[in-house]
């Protein structure tokens, strides 16, 4: 297979990637995050200040799927007897209404509650993969890297929520075991527009030390001047 690399602008410099082994993955935009109601809601936090990038998300996975990219979506979550979640990861917070109790859209952070799902706008479509994790890292406990070294991925587009938390932990777990990793910053949210802004800093910086940053309409930009992917590999 010959191949066949794309550039887009980024910081700290161009990030440059083969279409067949580049995967856009979409990072927890569960209702329990994004909607009222749900864990990021009992922690405290304002979930409207996720919602700015469910839009652009959506242009990008539109451009992302027509072009014939891989696509992976995951879920923080947990079985219904929280045998896979720690017992620190339970009591932290001393929350009243925390993981596994009954909230207005299910069991908190519940495997099949309504809560715990995908919301409508960024529901998965046909055959893209959706990875059930139980911690932070998408890597941690799950089979997401024996699934991406299947299908000779070597670059991920990151998006999703939190920008600090689950983004950022992915986006290391990643990088440690060799991934290439573009972050973008209008499709990645925080509860905390200062965790926003050094989340992403903390990325870029040091000559990329975790990964590339650009925007959407970088990214946007780069696939229509390049060909769609064409079948995957
Ligand atoms: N609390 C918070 O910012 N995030 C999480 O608990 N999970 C994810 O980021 N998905």
């Amino acid at each position: 297979m010959t191949e066949h690399r794309l550039s887009v602008d980024a910081e700290p410099y161009e990030f440059e990637f083969d279409p067949k082994r580049t995967a856009l993955i979409v990072i927890d935009m569960q209702r329990d995050f994004v909607e009222p109601g749900g864990f990021g809601e009992q922690l405290g936090n304002d979930v409207s200040q996720l919602r700015r990038v469910i839009k652009p998300l959506q242009n990008v996975l539109a451009a992302m799927r027509k072009a014939g990219y891989t696509v992976i979506h995951t879920r923080e979550g947990h079985r219904p007897d929280l045998s896979d979640c720690p017992p620190s990861k339970i009591a932290r917070g001393r929350l009243s209404c925390g993981i596994g109790d009954a909230g207005p859209m299910g069991r908190i952070l519940i495997r099949g509650e309504k809560g715990h799902d995908i919301i409508e706008e960024l529901k998965p479509e046909g055959d893209e993969t959706v990875v059930d994790k139980p911690g932070k890292g998408a890597f941690f406990a799950t089979d997401l890297d024996f699934i991406l070294q299947n299908r000779g991925i070597g670059s991920l587009v990151v998006t999703g929520v939190t920008t600090e938390v689950c983004v950022n932990t992915t986006v290391r777990e990643a990088n440690d075991r060799g991934y290439e990793c573009l972050v973008l910053e209008d499709c990645v949210g925080s509860y905390f527009p200062e965790f926003q802004d050094y989340a992403l800093r903390m990325v870029k910086a040091q000559g990329g030390i975790f990964g590339w940053v650009t925007s959407s309409a970088k990214l946007l930009a780069a696939i229509e001047a390049g060909q769609s992917v064409g079948g995957r590999v």
